[in-house]
C-alpha cells in the first residue's frame, strides 16, 4: 500500500516537473524556430560572422533540389555549411558544402530531400555553428498558417 502510494506520488513528481520543463524550457525554443522557419521558396540564405550562423533554422519544400547562398562574412575564417541526418558526429551526411574563406559568398546546391527534420552545421565549429533544416510542404499552403 504504502509503496503503491510512494511510486504514484513520484509518478505524479515526474509528470509536473517534465510539465514544467516543457513549458519553461521546451515550448518557448519551439515555438521560436520551428513556428517561424517553413520552407519559402527554394533558394535558401543563411550567412557566417563572428562564427555563428544568422540563423538556426533553415526549410526547404520536399522532394525537390535547393540552393543555399551562403554569405561567409569573416575574413580569413573558413566556414562551411554540412547536412545531416542529426546533429551528431557519427550521423549519415547528405551534403557536404565546400569550405569557404570570408569574406565571400558560394550557393550550394544541394538535391532533393524527403520531408523530415534535419540538422545542419558548419563542419568545422560544429559546436557553436549548427541549427536544424526543416523538410516540410510549406506551411501558408495549409489554413493553420501563423501571422
Ligand atoms: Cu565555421
Amino acid at each position: 500500500m504504502a509503496r503503491a502510494s510512494e511510486r504514484r506520488l513520484h509518478l505524479v513528481f515526474y509528470a509536473a516537473l517534465c510539465g514544467a520543463l516543457a513549458a519553461v524550457v521546451v515550448a518557448p525554443a519551439c515555438s521560436r524556430s520551428a513556428s517561424r522557419c517553413s520552407a519559402n521558396g527554394v533558394t535558401l540564405h543563411i550567412s557566417a560572422s563572428n562564427s555563428r550562423f544568422d540563423t538556426d533554422c533553415l526549410a526547404a519544400p520536399p522532394g525537390t533540389p535547393f540552393t543555399i547562398s551562403f554569405d561567409n562574412k569573416d575574413g580569413g575564417v573558413t566556414h562551411d555549411v554540412l547536412i545531416s541526418v542529426a546533429f551528431d558526429p557519427g550521423a549519415k551526411v547528405l551534403f557536404d558544402g565546400t569550405d569557404v574563406t570570408g569574406p565571400r559568398t558560394v550557393v550550394y546546391h544541394v538535391g532533393a530531400l524527403a520531408a523530415g527534420s534535419y540538422s545542419f552545421e558548419c563542419s568545422l565549429h560544429p559546436g557553436f555553428m549548427h541549427g536544424t533544416l526543416i523538410v516540410a510542404v510549406p506551411a501558408s499552403s495549409s489554413d493553420a498558417a501563423s501571422p
